[in-house]
């Protein structure tokens, strides 16, 4: 201070321009300061904001899975599946160019807009395939009758080929054929088989047709009822089966069982395999692979007809679900934060005839040879199944738990019992009615189910009557008029040539891919899926399931 005193007169201009760059400077420095300070508090500010984003993900609060699904885009993918069939004489059943689009459709939609990973497998299917018109003559007393296929006989699905070059003597099998008793009671061997059709399934009879080595096995109608006098078309023994075997109206099979040892026949029919039949699954890139959610749908529709609601539904449903969850997933602005669980959706192949896909896949998985970590079977938590979701007469269909065989194993009820309670939470929370609908047989879930994992899912019903008390239960929710058709099947257009675009309830469909959306979300955020589905712990040791056993298993009544 003394100093610039003394010397301030002598120095002033110089003086003063020093104050003057001081002030600039602290003016700068302050400026710099502010700026950084500015930028430091923003920092912190957009720091914490970016964490609260990535620590606390959002969940269905801020943006759900559910809301993505949209009735316009699940009937653009079902239109296509009607182009599909329409191009191949109005099936996409396996072994047709319908099936092979179906299955490449999916395909390309997945490939285009999603990074999951995709596998294609391939399996045959044994004796599917009939070349040429199939034959029965018989010659009862001397007199020689040419049976006409599909009138008075079909095959049973799945039974070998046949080439008598002479007549064979037909021996009818006392009662019913189901005991081995009723089979030694007479000379079998070198003979055909003549059995009534009840009490045990065809392929029980089939089994002990083989182990009396006849060359033949013909299975008749009963006649008890006003359906069970034709002819049957589909239905099926086991997959392995090598001797011949024909399904017969009761007429024709009352016929031989009358000549009593004065019958002989003549069989020819011309079989082959069906090669190629796919299963598709796709997986999220995310997700502990030994922690999979299995949400699967078949995608092959029965010869009959385009098959849009039978499974179309289903297979295009699960599409739709693939779609937008990866479209969350892939999306950065969306902030959907992936789940800890891997996601598996599977398209399975050849369902309609015994849910061949889905045992295929299962008995793979099972195999202690596969040894890939995601693609074990103890790798695997849950299966969802999707199957037939969009019935014009539909009811909203909750796998029931309760209704599990008697032969599931223990493991598997306790999840199944939490998934059927989640879907029925939902559907209460949506002021939805909801049914319940049995887990019997009849789709892709069973081989899951039988290995003694949880299962579970919605479906709208198929040949089932609705009930009185169902449509005034659905009236009572939804507005009178809006319970549907009482005494009328959920799907009128069940395995037959209606089952087109028309046949679909929009309504019902866009609600029940919604509960899916929300199935998946809401196990793929729960913290501890595992324990919640297996509270004693998760089935680890699989011991090889046997064809017959999970075959057995399906209840259905095209095996009895
Ligand atoms: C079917 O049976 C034959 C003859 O018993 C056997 O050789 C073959 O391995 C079996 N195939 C399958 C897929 O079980
Ligand atoms: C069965 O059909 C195939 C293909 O048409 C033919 O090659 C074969 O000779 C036929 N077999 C019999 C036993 O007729
Ligand atoms: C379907 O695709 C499979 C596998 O590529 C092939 O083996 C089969 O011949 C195809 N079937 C038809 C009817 O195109
Ligand atoms: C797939 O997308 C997810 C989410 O954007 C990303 O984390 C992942 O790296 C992608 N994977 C591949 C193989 O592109
Ligand atoms: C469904 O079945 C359960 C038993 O598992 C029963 O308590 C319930 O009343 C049934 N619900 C409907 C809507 O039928
Ligand atoms: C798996 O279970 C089977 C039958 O319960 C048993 O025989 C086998 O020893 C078990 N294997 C392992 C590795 O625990
Ligand atoms: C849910 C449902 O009804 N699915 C059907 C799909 O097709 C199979 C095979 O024909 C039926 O048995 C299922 O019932
Ligand atoms: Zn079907």
């Amino acid at each position: 201070m003394n100093r610039v005193a003394s010397a301030s007169n002598l120095s002033k201009p110089v003086v003063v321009t020093k104050w003057i760059y001081i002030l600039f400077g602290l003016l700068i420095l302050f400026t710099i300061t502010t700026i950084a300070l500015t930028g430091a508090i923003l920092g912190v500010v957009i720091n914490r904001l970016d964490s609260k984003n990535t620590s606390s993900p959002p969940t269905s609060e801020s943006l759900s899975f559910v809301d993505q699904i949209k009735i316009e885009d699940l009937m653009k993918h079902l239109e296509q599946l009607q182009v599909i069939a329409d191009r191949y004489s109005g099936t996409r059943a396996i072994a047709t160019g319908g099936f092979n689009d179906t299955l490449d459709y999916i395909t390309s939609q997945l490939e285009q807009n999603t990074n999951f990973s995709i596998q294609h497998w391939y399996f045959t299917v044994r004796n599917y395939i009939i070349r040429g018109t199939p034959q029965l003559q018989s010659r009862i007393n001397g007199v020689m009758t040419d049976h006409v296929y599909l009138t008075d006989f079909a095959q049973i699905l799945f039974s070998a080929g046949a080439n008598f070059n002479t007549f064979v003597q037909v021996v009818p099998i006392p009662n019913l054929g189901c005991r081995d008793a009723d089979w030694t009671s007479v000379s079998t061997v070198d003979s055909v088989a003549l059995v009534k059709r009840g009490d045990c399934s065809y392929l029980e009879k089939s089994i002990l047709a083989e182990k009396y080595r006849v060359r033949g096995l013909l299975i008749y109608n009963d006649g008890t009822a006003p359906d069970r006098f034709q002819t049957i078309q589909g239905v099926r023994n086991n997959l392995n089966t090598t001797i011949p075997a024909y399904f017969l109206s009761y007429y024709v099979g009352m016929q031989l069982f009358n000549a009593a040892g004065n019958a002989d026949v003549i069989m020819n029919i011309n079989i082959s395999d069906a090669n190629g039949i796919g299963n598709i699954c796709a997986d999220t890139q995310t997700g502990d692979k030994t922690k999979t959610i299995v949400v699967g749908a078949h995608s092959d529709g029965v010869p009959a007809g385009s098959g849009i609601n039978d499974n179309g539904s289903g297979t295009i449903g699960i599409l739709i679900l693939a779609l937008n969850l990866a479209r969350l997933f892939q999306t950065s602005s969306s902030n959907y934060s992936p789940y800890q669980y891997r996601i598996r959706f599977c398209w399975w192949g050849a369902e309609e005839i015994g849910l061949i896909g889905s045992r295929y896949h299962v008995e793979q998985a099972s195999l202690p040879s596969t040894t890939i970590v995601g693609e074990r079977l103890q790798d695997y938590l849950v299966n969802l199944n999707y199957d037939m979701l969009a019935g014009p007469n539909y009811r909203f269909g909750i796998h029931d738990s309760s209704t599990a065989p008697s032969t599931t194993p223990e493991t598997a009820l306790h999840g199944t019992r939490q998934i059927t309670d989640l879907f029925r939470q939902w559907f209460n929370q949506q002021k939805l009615p909801w049914s319940n609908s049995s887990l019997g047989g009849g789709s892709d879930y069973v081989p899951f189910l039988a290995a003694g994992l949880a299962v579970g899912g919605v479906n709208t019903g198929a040949g089932g009557i609705k009930p009185v008390s169902e449509r005034d239960q659905y009236a009572a929710i939804l507005g009178i008029g809006n319970g549907g058709i009482a005494n009328a099947a959920h799907d009128t257009c069940y395995h037959q040539q209606c089952d087109r675009i028309r046949n679909i309830n929009p309504f019902a469909y866009e609600k029940v891919v919604k509960s899916a959306a929300h199935a998946i979300e809401y196990l793929g955020r729960l913290n501890d899926l595992e324990k919640w589905l297996y509270p004693q712990g998760r089935p680890k040791n699989f011991t090889l399931l046997n064809t017959n056993q999970l075959y057995n298993f399906h209840n259905d009544p095209d095996l009895i």
